[in-house]
Formats: structure tokens, sequence, C-alpha cells
């Protein structure tokens, strides 16, 4: 039992960010998914469809920006939302007390969520996810259980309302962040409490959390999901029982309600999947600041990815020098990468301490705004395509249309398509989306031996030129032409 138990957490382990390996021995479980695989409800599906999300981070850290009298924490704290955290000689003096007073300044003049939600909205997310109280401790919304949020800053209103409903007012879905551990709660601690008062004292914090979170879901009823951070310490996966009795209850008071898999772990520790490599939520959320190589590596799951633009910060950054910060181009790779793997990528915004995002973030926002508009039929609400990956980008699929988004532009201009021999339907007839132009398109069985594929060469316009990635929409059908059906016959 002991070794079961060990071999089924060490696959766990490796299963967030790489190919999922099953237990070789089942164990009995009593704290497993509560959901079934696969959920087909109006909010699975939409989740599904969603393609791409906006990640916003905010909070009291917006204030310093990550830095503090001139000096960086770029050498010290990890990233800009972790600057409570900031260690090492830099860190001013006092500075855990410095920032838990930092409150009291927090009066974003320009804060306006309609104007968040109209850029999301240009931008062609269709889903947010927005911090109502991160790893610091300071809610957003004028919580009843602690007093520690908005309602002492001087902004005093309801931030969290106001996002939830300029979005929804936009259309876009709302998913609420919620970190459950907390720096600077006294009730809070890492390590599994194991005195009787230390028990008591987290069992109080174990309280507090399923207060707040009811609380949320009382006061913000449009939203389709919470996305939860913060619950890898031993005190939280030692409280498996409350867990999972409170992931029941969350889902009973709002039905439809979106958990990913980074909510609760099982009896044995087991995170993400449980023990006998069921996922625990309803989809996969280890893809932070990473994505999968291979579509087999998710073995089925919904995800999404969830992407900083510098390196490692969510919160606001003032200074972006001297650090790489991802372009357009390189979003819409990761984008296109995620949705031809059936996940959605989730950009995340840091606005300053008056509300405004930063002047890189407007810029990103509107330059893949505007490639949405031609190509978003190419993102939302498609599928992984079963072809051969191409070197020339990423393939999606909606029903018989397939899309090819090319990042690498064929110096011949033939892109080229590998189907295998035996699909049912080919290639027929192609367009670049943003153009009306139909591209020719050959069947070019280049007949290698043992080669299970064919080809179809779709070919590009000498003068078509474009300076990002373009979309090949191509129409699939029965093959037509005599060489694919004796083609066919050699099978
Ligand atoms: O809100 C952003 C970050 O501030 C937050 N998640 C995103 C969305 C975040 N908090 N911590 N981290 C990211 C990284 C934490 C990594 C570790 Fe661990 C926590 C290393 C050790 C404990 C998790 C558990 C990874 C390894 C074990």
């Amino acid at each position: 039992m002991a070794t079961a138990v060990v071999v089924g957490t060490q696959a766990v382990q490796a299963q967030w960010t790489g190919p999922k390996k099953k237990p070789e021995t089942q164990i009995e479980l009593k704290y497993g998914p509560i959901t079934p695989p696969h959920r087909t409800d109006v909010n699975m599906e939409a989740f599904r469809n969603y393609g791409l999300g906006q990640f916003i981070h905010w909070g009291v850290y917006a204030i310093p920006g990550n830095e503090w009298n001139g000096v960086s924490a770029r050498g010290g704290a990890a990233a800009s939302e972790w600057i409570r955290a900031w260690g090492g000689p830099n860190r001013p003096e006092n500075w855990a007390n410095i920032y838990d007073n930092l409150y009291k300044q927090f009066n974003p003049k320009d804060f306006d969520a309609k104007r968040w939600a109209r850029q999301t909205k240009e931008m062609g997310a269709k889903y947010m996810i927005f911090t109502t109280k991160h790893h610091d401790g300071f809610a957003l919304w004028p919580t009843k259980y602690s007093d520690y949020n908005i309602t002492k800053s001087p902004y005093k209103k309801d931030i969290v309302k106001e996002v939830v409903d300029a979005y929804t007012a936009e259309g876009i879905d709302v998913y609420l962040y919620f970190s459950v551990l907390e720096w600077n709660n006294p009730n809070y601690m890492g390590k599994a409490p194991k005195t009787a008062e230390e028990k008591q004292r987290f069992d109080k914090f174990l309280q507090y959390t399923r207060n707040q979170l009811l609380e949320l879901l009382e006061n913000y009823p449009a939203i389709k999901g919470f996305w939860f951070d913060g619950t890898w310490d031993a005190s939280w996966k030692g409280a498996y029982d409350f867990t999972y009795k409170l992931e029941k209850e969350l889902r009973e008071k709002h039905p439809g309600l979106v958990i990913g898999s980074r909510f609760r772990n099982d009896e044995h520790g087991a995170r993400h999947f449980d023990s006998n490599g069921r996922l625990l939520g309803d989809y996969e959320q280890g893809w932070e600041r990473k994505l999968p190589q291979q579509f087999e590596w998710l073995d089925g799951n919904d995800w999404d990815a969830v992407m900083t633009i510098p390196p490692n910060g969510w919160g606001y950054m003032k200074d972006w020098s001297g650090l790489y910060t991802k372009t357009t181009d390189d979003i819409l790779d990761m984008l296109m990468h995620s949705v031809s793997m059936n996940g959605n990528l989730v950009l995340n915004f840091g606005p300053d301490g008056d509300g405004n995002m930063h002047p890189g973030e407007d810029k990103l926002a509107e330059e893949i705004g505007a490639w949405m508009k031609v190509n978003s039929e190419a993102v939302y609400g498609v599928r992984h395509a079963d072809l051969p990956v191409s070197k020339l980008g990423y393939y999606t699929k909606k029903d018989s249309i397939l899309y090819l988004t090319v990042f690498n532009r064929p110096v011949n201009n033939i892109a080229r398509i590998a189907i295998a021999k035996k699909a049912k339907t080919v290639p027929v007839s192609a367009t670049i989306l943003g153009t009306t132009t139909k591209l020719e398109v050959k069947h070019s069985d280049i007949g290698l031996d043992l080669d299970k594929n064919t080809y179809y060469d779709v070919i590009l316009p000498d003068d078509y030129k474009s300076t990002r990635a373009f979309v090949i929409k191509i129409q699939l059908n029965a093959p037509q032409s005599k060489s694919e059906k004796l083609m066919d016959a050699k099978m």
C-alpha cells in the first residue's frame, strides 16, 4: 500500500508539465475528482471555445511596480506581485511593514473597468481572470471576513464588482483568481499544523477561506469559475477532507462553476492529478508560463496556459528596460500553439497604481486585436486537427474547415500539407484569411516508400505580403482526382 502511494504520487508530479504516466497500480481513494471528466455543460463548452483570455493582476503591489525609492526589486523578489517577499541586501528597512501599509495609498484615480473591458474585447479575449486577492492577502472586494480590504483604502469602492459588471456587459466571461495562502495572516501557516493551538488557528483560517469563497459567489453570481493559486503548502495539503467538502459546496451553490486542477489534492498529497492519475478539477491548470510540447501530453484534457509579457512578472512592473518582453508575434505563436492543442492562452496584464495598463501592454493588446479581427475564425471554437505536425505553423480545425496559421513561410511559396493516405477528406480549395483570392491546391504525392502520408500543395501568391503570421483557410472534402483514388486503392 505504501509503495503504491509513492509510485502514484511520483507519477503525478511529472504530469503537470510533461507526458502523462498512468500509475501502474490503482489505489482506493476517498478524495479523487468530484466532477466527471470532460463535462459537456454550457460553461465547459464555453471554456473550450474561448481560445484567448486575459489575466489581470492588480493589487497594492501595483503601487511600487517592482521598485521602491528608485531601488529595483528585480534581483530580490521573484516577480513584481511578490515584492512583499523582497529579500537580499537591497531590501528597504522594515519592508514588510511598509508594504502592509501601502493600501492606505491605494487610490487608482484613472481606474475605469469599462475601459479595460472594451480594450479586452477589442483584443479578442473571450474570458478574463481577475485577482480578487493575491498572496499578500489584500482583498479587492469589501469582504466581511478581513479588515485588510478595499473599503479601508482611500478608493473604498468594490473593484471586483466593477470588473465583473463591466466585463460581463461586454460579453466576456469572468473567472476569479484567489490565492489561498496569505503572507500576513496570523492564522495561516505553510507547514502542517501540529500542536492543538496551531490546529485551532489553521482551522480558523480554513473557515475564513470558506467564508470568503461563499461570499464571492454570493456577491458575483455572474462569474463562471475560480482560478485558484497558492495551494501547495503542507497545511492546505493536509486539509484534504475540508477542501473536498468545500469544492462540493461551491459547486452546489453555483451550478456550472468551473474549477481547475489547482484547488485541492487527494489524501496522499497528489495535486492536479490524484494518485490514480485522474484530473482533479475541470481542466489542467499547471501550464503557468509554459506550454505542452506535444498534444499527446494532454491526454485529452482541457487546459489553459497563463502567460506573462515580461519573463516573470504578473503585477505592474514600471521598468521593462533590459528585459525581454514578449512581442505580438511571440504571443500569437503561443496562442496558436495553445488552440492547436485544445487549450486557451491567457495573456496577463498588470495595471499600475492609477489603473492604467503599461504602455507596452496597450501596444500588444492593440496589435493582437488587429490580427484577431482578420484571423479569429482560426482561434474561436476550433479543435486540434489530427494531422502530422507542420513545420510551417499550427493547424486548427472546425468541421470540414482546416486552418493553417503560417509562421514560417516557405521560400518557394508552396505550403505543403501532409495528409494521411487513409484520410477521408483532403484539401480541395484554399484562401488566405483577409483576402478573397482562391489559391491553387495541388495533390503532390511525392511517393516515398513506407510513407503513411500524401501531400497537398497550396500555392501562395508571390505578391502576397504579410509582416505577421497569416492563416490559410482550407476546405476539406472527399478526394476527387483519379490519382487520389488510385492512391487510395494502393493502400
Ligand atoms: O499570480 C502569479 C504568481 O504570483 C503566482 N501564480 C501566478 C499566476 C505564483 N506564486 N508562486 N509562484 C507563482 C511560483 C511558486 C513556485 C513554488 Fe512551488 C511554490 C515553488 C515552491 C513552492 C509550486 C509548488 C511549485 C513547486 C512547488
